[in-house]
């Protein structure tokens, strides 16, 4: 595995002097911020984004993300014009070194929380999500000020309520057969320069306000790893993603999918599966409800060599900045992970990688 980060870019609180200091960093996690969706990169913005990372001694090979545009998602005429501004990126970021992309299909709101700073009894906060508050919400009524921490400030409340709207006359099908088109598009051109594309799971892993969502669960994985059936159509597993629900067998589907070499990245994360919801919390197995052990330990038994980091931390030590992207909780994801791959990897008698190999 390799051990990698997530950077907000220059405007990151986190430097990555910083990120350099952890043990085992391999990679920067990264965007080009500046962007609106569905153009294309300028070259200079990316190089420079290379030049930055590689010369804090780090590598320049994973970005998250390269996002879709909605009329992608949507199936609309326009979506020709930005497939083909996405497979320029794809071009233009393997032309600078990058092996894998992350991104992820889900209709308008992207990840979903009620709450970005709850607080656990040890005194941290943390990112949570309860169904009861979800449910206040109804992003189709103009007069109503609720808002979710994760939505889209790019849209006016009109503009939200009619892509709303346009999602909520569409059918899972529909949606299957959009992203469909895009990968038949994407994905040679992706093999053409050898770049992992890697979605992401759908966070949560159920419908929200009544938008289809499809990349949910172990029958929706394998359905589509079919779509388009190249090694480059991969997934990012996100552990607290997927996590979320019980119905998911996390550590079988590392298993399965590592084992068919289609996880390029993987996202580790621990998360406390509530009845009504879920907390997210520290990276230790016994701080959720995942066996994280038993999920390294899937991904290790199984090949995966790809790129691995810690997802989101709880704000501690009095740290201030972006919600789950602190640099303490993360540094000591980033730690654990590390101690679980050594002892897996000892415990099975082969060789340890040394760090000059880093
Ligand atoms: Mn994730």
């Amino acid at each position: 595995m390799k051990l990698s980060f997530r950077w907000y870019g220059k405007e990151d609180k986190v430097t990555l002097q910083q990120i350099r200091q952890i043990p085992g960093m391999y990679s920067i996690v990264t965007a080009v911020y500046d962007v609106p969706v569905g153009e294309v990169w300028s070259r200079e913005s990316i190089v420079k984004l290379k030049t930055m990372v590689e010369a804090s001694g780090l590598h320049f090979e994973v970005i998250e993300s390269v996002p879709v545009h909605e009329d992608i998602k949507l199936g609309k005429p326009s979506r020709d014009r930005y497939i083909e501004n996405y497979c320029e990126n794809i071009r233009r970021l393997s032309e600078a070194g990058v092996k894998c992309i992350c991104y992820n299909f889900m209709p308008v709101f992207d990840w979903t929380r009620t709450q970005l700073d709850h607080k656990l009894p040890d005194g941290s906060t943390t990112l949570v999500y309860y169904q009861e508050q979800v449910d206040k919400v109804n992003p189709l009524s103009g007069d109503s000020d609720l808002t979710l921490p994760g939505w889209d400030a790019s849209y006016t409340r009109d503009e939200l309520k009619n892509v709303v709207a346009e999602y909520q006359a569409m059918t899972e099908e529909k949606l299957w057969d959009n992203l469909k088109y895009f990968l038949e598009r994407v994905i040679p051109v992706a093999a053409e320069c050898d770049v992992n594309m890697a979605i992401h799971e759908d966070d949560p892993c159920w419908s929200i306000f009544g938008l289809p969502r499809i990349i949910t669960n172990e029958q929706n994985l394998d359905k589509f790893l079919t779509l388009v059936d190249d090694k480059h159509n991969g997934i990012t597993l996100c552990t607290g993603s997927l996590g979320c629900s019980n119905q998911n067998d996390v550590a079988k589907m590392a298993a399965k999918y590592a084992k068919m070499g289609r996880i390029h990245f993987v996202h580790m994360r621990n998360v406390a599966v509530l009845d009504n919801g879920f907390e997210e919390r520290a990276h230790l197995s016994s701080c959720g409800s995942l066996d994280m052990y038993e999920i390294m330990k899937a991904l290790y038994d199984n090949g995966f060599d790809g790129y691995i980091r810690p997802d989101h931390g709880r704000m501690i030590w009095g740290e201030t900045g972006r919600a789950g992207y602190g640099l303490y909780d993360r540094a000591l994801g980033a730690t654990y992970l590390n101690g679980l791959w050594e002892a897996i990897e000892k415990m099975s008698g082969k060789k340890i990688s040394s760090s000059d190999e880093r």
